[in-house]
């Protein structure tokens, strides 16, 4: 039989934020990235940077570089500090949608300016599988893939509007995504405009 669609464990979660938390939140965000500046993470495989600007907050930050690959790492690659704090209205979205009996480790920031796509993609470099990935929108609208857990299988695309959430949770906690394209312009809550998707993580298996 074929995968049900979306996967067990996927949930949507549109305009969860009002507009006054989604400044909130923005503005917080806004003001770590200027402690821990956005870079252009390289991708190992074609050693080409990805058009998506990227920080972390939290113990622990994504990075990817030629040789070290996709992993966790508890500095910031260009000023060799720790994280800043995943802001506490992020962890407040945590509690409140992931099921899952621990805070996160790890925010990343996503940043999504002149273009800027991501490709699909399955998130699986953490040790811990089985808690869900939380997913935040905010800034102009997404075309966001959305597959199964095997490559090259049926996707279908969804729009994330400023202030939604996804979890990817369950059987779609594996599930390939991506995101087309950004919609510039569909949104004046960013300074410049563009998008910002934070992802939370665990990393670690306790
Ligand atoms: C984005 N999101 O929305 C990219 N990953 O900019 C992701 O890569 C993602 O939305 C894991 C779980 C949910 C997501
Ligand atoms: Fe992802």
């Amino acid at each position: 039989m074929a995968d049900p669609f979306p996967p067990d464990g996927f949930r949507q979660y549109p305009g969860l934020l009002d507009h006054t938390a989604q400044q909130a939140l923005a503005a917080a965000v806004l003001a770590l990235l200027d402690e821990a500046p956005a870079y252009h993470a390289t991708m190992p495989k074609s050693g080409r940077p990805m058009s998506v600007a990227m920080s972390n907050a939290g113990r622990l930050g994504w990075y990817s570089d030629r040789d070290g690959g996709y992993r966790y790492v508890e500095r910031h690659p260009q000023t060799g500090r720790p994280w800043p704090a995943i802001p506490a209205a992020a962890l407040g979205i945590w509690r409140q949608v992931a099921g899952w009996p621990d805070e996160p480790e790890c925010c990343l920031i996503n940043l999504y300016r002149d273009g800027a796509k991501m490709g699909l993609h399955q998130d699986r470099d953490e040790a811990e599988l089985a808690a869900p990935v939380v997913s935040i929108s905010l800034g102009d609208e997404a075309v966001f893939r959305l597959g199964g857990t095997l490559r090259g299988g049926p996707t279908r695309s969804l729009k994330l509007a400023s202030g939604g959430v996804l979890v990817l949770g369950g059987a779609a906690r594996l599930a390939f995504h991506g995101i087309d394209r950004v919609l510039g312009g569909s949104s004046r809550l960013l300074p410049g405009g563009g998008r910002i998707n934070l992802t939370l993580r665990r990393v670690t298996r306790l």
